[in-house]
């Protein structure tokens, strides 16, 4: 097995999934004004902090995705950020992009950022004990987008990236996520998955990448947030392995879910049922963001001192989420917060 391989591989070991804790600044400003809290450096951290010195982390937080700010940060103890997520057997992964700007010639759509310069930066991550990364590209569904400019275009920058990620000796997360936002149905989310997935693994291929040393971090198939037509969790489950079947290469080691707006519980819900049926050779897991931090970070909002609260509540979903990687998850065991 290649070095690659097997970093994907332990990241996605059993039971585990990924914290994203990427968030840019501007993200991280908006998540903490809404529990009323100064985004001040050390409050972004002091949040970190809680959540990566959490006992979950060593059962079912395989990886880490940090921000550029975080993997720089130490601890109130002085150990720096990378050597405290692997004090608990984890992974530190680093966010690569520079975010997703307006795209000329589409200018209602987005092109995701941050070539220049990557190899120079991933030397740096690699020093600072990054040994995964990721870049996401978005595309917003209407009648008319995305355009075939908007999908040619990303793919080709995730395969750029990727192609930099693993000449660095990374892992690369590959995240092209369709936004839930609209009213289209879930055909219509399996539709556009479809092309988008299509087009990155035909850029991939061509940028002689190895599947095997990469993740997919994808949105499961839904119907947008303001449809009409609702979907239970079967039919999420059926057409979510049936898309990735359909247009994934059977190489490629693990897909981690993005949770993309779900709320915490559709989240969890929804992986455990893709498991129950996964008749695919893929690890399906979760990389969630929003979907391991709401409650927590609500806690941590009335008292940023009660640590131990915190922390038992992002136990907790950390907990639920790697049940839900084996099929094993129920909405009984959600009412034992025992962690
Ligand atoms: C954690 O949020 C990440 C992005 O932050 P920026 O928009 O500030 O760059 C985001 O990429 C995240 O990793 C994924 O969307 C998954 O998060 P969710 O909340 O969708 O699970």
């Amino acid at each position: 097995m290649s070095d690659l391989e097997n970093i994907a591989k332990q990241i996605l070991a059993k039971g585990k999934g990924i914290l994203a804790a990427d968030e840019s600044t501007g993200t991280m400003t908006k998540r903490l004004s809404s529990i009323n809290i100064e985004s001040t450096l050390e409050n972004r951290l002091k949040f970190r902090e809680t959540l990566f010195s959490s006992q979950g982390m060593k059962d079912y937080i395989g990886g880490v995705i940090l921000y550029d700010e975080t993997i720089k940060q130490k601890t109130s103890s002085g150990k720096s950020i990378p050597d405290l997520i692997k004090s608990f057997g984890s992974i530190p992964g680093i966010k690569v992009d520079t975010g997703a700007k307006n795209l000329a010639g589409s200018n209602e759509e987005k092109i995701t950022e941050g070539l220049d310069g990557l190899r120079e930066r991933l030397a740096e991550y690699f020093i600072l004990g990054a040994r995964f990364t990721k870049w996401r590209a978005v595309y917003n569904v209407s009648e008319k987008y995305p355009s075939d400019l908007a999908i040619k275009s990303n793919a080709h920058a995730l395969a750029r990236y990727a192609a930099l990620v693993q000449e660095a000796k990374m892992v690369p997360i590959v995240e092209p996520e369709v936004l839930m936002d609209g009213e289209h149905d879930i055909n219509k989310c399996f539709e556009i998955t479809s092309k988008v997935l299509k087009e990155c693994y035909k850029e991939l291929k061509i940028h002689n990448i190895n599947l095997k040393g990469t993740i997919l971090k994808p949105n499961m198939i839904l119907p947008g947030s303001k449809s009409k037509k609702k979907s239970n969790k079967t039919e999420i489950a059926k057409m979510t392995i049936k898309c990735l079947k359909e247009n994934v290469p059977s190489e490629v080691t693990g897909i981690a879910f993005l949770s993309g707006g779900q709320t915490e519980i559709e989240a969890t819900e929804n992986l455990n049922e893709i498991n129950k049926i996964n008749d695919s050779n893929f690890l399906m897991s979760f990389s969630y963001g929003r979907a391991l931090q709401q409650s927590a970070l609500k806690n941590w909002g009335k008292n940023i001192e009660d640590i131990d609260n915190t922390q038992k509540i992002f136990n907790h979903r950390s907990k639920m989420n790697g049940l839900s990687t084996s099929a094993k998850w129920n909405i009984d065991l959600e009412k034992q917060l025992t962690n």
